[in-house]
């Protein structure tokens, strides 16, 4: 039972007029992602302890093995990009009322929580994700994890919302503009709506 690609659920030339160019999501869907997916699965297939996990489970039990570093890397990017697909819409940027209200409870407005979104997406050096979360006390915070890795690994809460930065994401549109690419998600290509429903 091999992991597979699904298909984006909007068209590649969906999100090209808010900044996310149709080369990028062929390359960053059909190639990137592929990569993982192919790649993971030919450590499944070789490695009987992985065999029958799902893909959470994979990602726990490589966790903490210096030897399944590149087995957590690739189950950990496609779990990371199956969420980044829905994060996006062709009519992101507006945020619905009930997680509107959580955001300025717990960040003070809405502008504090983008600005420490952005923190963390541009304080990541190197590749790797930025994300907001719902932590264990109930309160929304932003976090940032390097390469694959992700909020479910660390421990550090619920995902509602993740935002690629490695280069792949945005060096076609944004070239070397990182914090560009980082207020373009928050203000036009976020979806809100998806984060808001993972708030359960
Ligand atoms: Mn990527």
């Amino acid at each position: 039972m091999a992991f597979e690609l699904p298909a984006l659920p909007y068209a590649h030339s969906a999100l090209a007029d808010r900044g996310m160019g149709q080369e990028t999501l062929e390359l960053h869907h059909g190639k990137h992602h592929q990569t993982y997916v192919t790649t993971l699965n030919g450590f499944v297939e070789k490695n009987a302890d992985l065999q029958g996990k799902s893909l959470e489970e994979i990602i726990a039990f490589s966790r903490d093995e210096a030897d399944l570093a590149p087995v957590f890397n690739n189950a950990g990017q496609h779990w990371n990009h199956l969420h980044f697909w829905n994060a996006l819409s062709p009519k992101g940027g507006g945020i619905p009322g009930r997680l509107e209200a959580k955001i300025v409870e717990d960040f003070g407005s809405v502008d504090a929580f983008k600005d420490a979104f952005k923190a963390a997406a541009v304080g990541q050096f190197g590749s790797g994700w930025a994300w907001l979360v719902l932590g264990e006390d109930g309160k929304l915070k932003t976090a940032k994890t390097p390469n694959g890795s992700n909020p479910l690994a660390t421990g550090e809460g619920k995902v509602l919302l993740g935002l690629d930065v490695w280069e792949h994401s945005y060096y076609l549109d944004f070239r070397n503009r990182r914090p560009d690419y980082v207020g373009n998600f928050l203000d036009r290509l976020a979806n809100y709506e998806f984060a808001e429903a993972n708030l359960g």
